[in-house]
């Protein structure tokens, strides 16, 4: 059986959960925090992140994009991503701007974990920048339709549903449901999905400060 490594609050490895559940494809989940020295990340992934497909041939693939390429190519039912051509590269798109989104929020939230006299705010304020910019191209594509690319749920629809969650999860206060309302109605309904409820992100706790 093929085994994930993951964490609870990862964006990135919520979206290969969700394909998984998607394409009906049993798989072990190991729930990790790559920033302790007991991690087992570094074994599989030279870059030291999750999230980490562990197949039954003992081969690990990482990096979340690369992770869905794969599993499109070696279950292709029910697809994620459309045959022609347009559809299938807007899906892609839109997956670059949410993986982006979620690269920025990701160090913001590090930096917010800074003593408060180390943070950076003219660094917060780019990668804020990133995240405000980003959304708004979300809430572009986003439109009356129930799915954002085409007429059925796919990999534009994992990657821009996760990244949602994760802001309500992490940035509470951040006021992108006000701001972007088709975007927020949108995130609601992905998130009735069984393979969204399947994977609801939560915070994990570490014991060991992260360097
Ligand atoms: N681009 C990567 C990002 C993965 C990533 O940043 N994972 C985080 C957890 S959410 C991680 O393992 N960080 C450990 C580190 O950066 O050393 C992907 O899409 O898989």
């Amino acid at each position: 059986m093929l085994k994930l490594i993951s964490a609870l609050p990862s964006p990135y490895a919520r979206k290969v959960r969700i394909a998984l559940f998607e394409k009906g494809i049993p798989f072990t989940l190991i729930t990790e925090t790559p920033w302790e020295s007991t991690t087992q990340t570094p074994r599989h992934n030279p870059l030291e992140k999750l999230p980490i497909l562990l197949t039954e041939q003992g081969e690990a693939l990482y990096e979340s994009r690369f992770i869905l390429e794969w599993l499109e190519t070696y279950y292709p039912d029910p697809p994620l991503l459309a045959a022609e051509a347009a559809p299938r590269l807007r899906a892609k798109q839109v997956e670059v701007v949410a993986d982006g989104i979620c690269d920025a929020l990701v160090l913001l939230f590090w930096e917010s974990q800074r003593d408060p006299d180390k943070q950076s705010l003219p660094w917060m304020e780019r990668q804020m920048r990133k995240v405000d910019g980003g959304v708004r191209a979300l809430a572009g594509w986003v439109g009356e339709t129930e799915f954002i690319v085409g007429d059925r749920f796919g990999l534009a629809d994992i990657a821009a549903g996760t990244v949602c969650r994760y802001l309500d999860l992490r940035f509470p206060d951040y006021p992108w449901r006000a701001t972007h309302p088709a975007l927020a109605e949108f995130s609601n309904r992905m998130e009735r999905r069984p393979s969204f409820r399947a994977s609801l992100p939560m915070p994990q706790s570490f014991n060991e400060p992260v360097v």
